[in-house]
Order: C-alpha cells, then structure tokens, then sequence
C-alpha cells in the first residue's frame, strides 16, 4: 500500500512537491497534554518506551493533533548503550543518568556489539504504528550518531563540558575507536531492523556534534556516521549534526539524502555548500515563544531562504517541552500556507 501523505519521502529525494512537508524534532512528548496524560500513569519514561502498544499511541498523537507530515517512532536514542550492556535511568526532570559509565579499556572489554533483537520492543512498536497510521504519513524510524552515543556512555549523562568524553580522544584514542566501533555496528544493525519493521525513513542525531574540534569531528564522529550512511540504502538518511557547522563541507559527501540545519546555520550560505542535499530545518525553537503574527512571519522569512532548495520544514532543534502547542501549531500550518504552490 502506498503512503497517502508522501511529502517527506518526496522532499527527501529532491523531487519537487505541492508544498513543503513539516514535523518537529521531540513533537511526541511533554508539549503534548495528551502525552503527559499517557506518561503520568506509568512508572516512568522507560516503561513508555519498551511497551509497544503505548509507544505507538504517543508516536501518534502529533500526527493526531499537529496533523505534521511524518511521524517520529517515540524510542530513545539510548537504548543503544543498553543493549550493549549500559544501563540507563530516566530521571524525572533532569535526563538520562548511567550508574555505570565507560572510563577504561577493561570498562569496554565488558560491553558487546548488540544482536539487533535485543531492541525487539522497538521494532514492534514500529510495526503497531504503522498499521494504526495506516499509510496516512511516512514513519521515521532513528538512532543517535555513534559520536553522541559515546559521549552519553562516557560522561554518564549530559553535560556542559563533555570533557571526559574528549579528554579520552586525546587520552586513549585507539579504545575510542574500539567504543566508537562496537557502537556503530550496533547502530546499523538496528537501523536495518527499523527498516525491516517499516520505518520509511532514517535520522541520525548527532547532538554532540559541536563540542568538538574540526580535525576530531571529522576522525571520531563523522568517519562512523559516513559508515552508517553506506551501510543502509533501503530509505531516505537523514543526518542532523547539531553545531556542526564547520563540517557542512564533508557532510555533502555523506551518502545520505537530507541534512538537518540548527538555528546557528545560515540557510542561504548553508545551500551554497550542501548542494546536493534536501535541507532541513531550521526554525530558532525559540521563535515559539513569540506571537502568534510574529511566528508566521518568521516562518515565512526562513520558507524564502529554502526557496527553491528542496527543504523540510523543521526547528533547528527540538521542540522545548514548556512550548504552547497552539504555537506549534500556528508553525505547522504556516508552512502549509506559505509553501503551497
Ligand atoms: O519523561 C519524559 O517525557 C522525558 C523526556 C524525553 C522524551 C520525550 C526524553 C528523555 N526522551 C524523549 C523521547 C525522544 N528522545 C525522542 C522521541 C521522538 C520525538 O522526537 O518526538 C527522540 C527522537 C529522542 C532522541 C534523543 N534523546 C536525543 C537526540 C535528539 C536531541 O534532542 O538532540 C538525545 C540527545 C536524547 C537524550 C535524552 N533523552 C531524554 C532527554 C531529556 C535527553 C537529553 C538530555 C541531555 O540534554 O543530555
């Protein structure tokens, strides 16, 4: 059965479309009542992501309530480091937080390239959305860039300085590279079960992207990225490399068919390099904080500077949890408004 509403999959090949196709990074979550009415059952985040039947429920609810042109599946881009033997904990308010995190070789000699159906929760929550969806949107399915997978096992959560994560470039490259490796089997492993189960699409976050020097960027995480991109040629890649700006040159030769702009990037410049990639983006989440006439404006300032560049309306970032989904809204139809042709 083909797909009702393929915009995305259209835009991300660089074919032209009768409108430009919008979602938004974090679009199933807490800016969602219906979400947090979901969430507030359960025990916690974790429970939401390994139980199938509710996943698909809130992957849906954007789809829903936005009427956005893709849905996102709701996982987390950690289950990787769990699969491969990291635990980690959701905690309330704060974020992802690892008991135990990787500090030496002997750490790594406990950890293990994952068999794929490990993750098996995920991809049956694919195949459930799909059917619910039945065909109305394309799903994406995603994975974090191995780089940002690394640093979250490193450093054990967030952080501002990500210090222990490139001190050990500097420290003890060649078991970054060991770590970086196991991570980026994984990853295509899981990716092509994501695919296997329906997802249309691919998106890989590398988050932590800019936190590093150019000459790292290119050698720890755009080496593993460009790996993954070879590795998968069943659906459309997108690459969202946040604060990478200095990379834009490399990631044109990706084998991947869209790339995802932050707010920090330029469109009009940033198509000049990326010529032969759909763009996606690139909207300040903040902007949503404005008025309602202020962030129809902004939006059509940022729709001329794609113009005539195969574009996927974005934010250049994840959507903030304490944004008005009547704002969010106002985005979305925005773009539909102000694209159509
Ligand atoms: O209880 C909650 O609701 C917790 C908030 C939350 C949500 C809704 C977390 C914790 N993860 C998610 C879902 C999620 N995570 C999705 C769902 C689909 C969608 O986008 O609608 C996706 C794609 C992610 C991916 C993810 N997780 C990234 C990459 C994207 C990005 O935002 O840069 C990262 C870095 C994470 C780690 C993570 N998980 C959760 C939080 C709060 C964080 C970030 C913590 C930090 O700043 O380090």
């Amino acid at each position: 059965m083909s797909l009702k509403n393929d915009l995305l999959l259209r835009a991300a090949r660089g074919e032209s479309t009768d409108r430009t196709p919008v979602w938004l990074m974090r679009q199933a979550g807490r800016i969602l009542p219906e979400y947090r009415a979901v969430r507030e059952k359960l025990s916690g985040f974790k429970e939401l992501v390994e139980t199938p039947e509710l996943a698909a429920e809130v992957t849906i609810q954007p789809v829903d309530i936005l009427e956005v042109d893709a849905a996102i599946i709701f996982s987390d881009i950690l289950v990787i480091p769990e699969a491969m033997g990291l635990t980690y904990e959701m905690i309330e308010k704060k974020g992802p937080h690892f008991p135990k995190t990787i500090k030496s070789s002997s750490d790594i000699d406990t950890l293990k390239v994952a068999d794929p159906s490990e993750l098996s929760y995920v991809y049956d929550a694919i195949k459930l959305t799909k059917s619910e969806l039945n065909n109305r949107v394309p799903l994406i399915g995603f994975a974090g860039a191995p780089w940002t997978i690394f640093s979250y096992m490193v450093e054990g959560g967030g952080s501002k300085t990500f210090s222990k994560a490139r001190g050990m470039l500097y420290t003890n490259p060649s078991d970054a590279h060991r770590l970086l490796d196991m991570i980026t089997n994984t990853t295509i492993g899981y990716l092509k079960s994501q695919i296997a189960a329906g997802a249309d699409l691919i998106q890989i976050f590398d988050s932590w992207a800019g936190v590093l020097p150019p000459n790292h960027y290119w050698e720890f995480s755009l080496k593993y990225i460009s790996e993954i991109c070879d590795a998968i040629d069943e659906v459309p890649i997108t690459v969202f490399a946040k604060g990478a700006w200095f990379a834009l040159k490399e990631m044109n030769d990706l084998n991947c068919n869209t790339i995802g702009l932050d707010w920090n990037m330029d469109p009009l410049k940033t198509r000049e390099v990326l010529n032969s990639k759909t763009l996606q983006g690139n909207l300040d989440p903040c902007a949503l904080y404005s008025s309602f006439d202020e962030i129809e404006k902004e939006t059509k300032k940022m729709l001329d500077q794609f113009e005539g560049h195969p574009h996927i309306a974005n934010l250049g970032h994840g959507v903030y949890p304490d944004t008005d989904p009547e704002k969010v809204k106002c985005f979305i139809n925005s773009v539909r408004e102000f694209s159509s042709r």
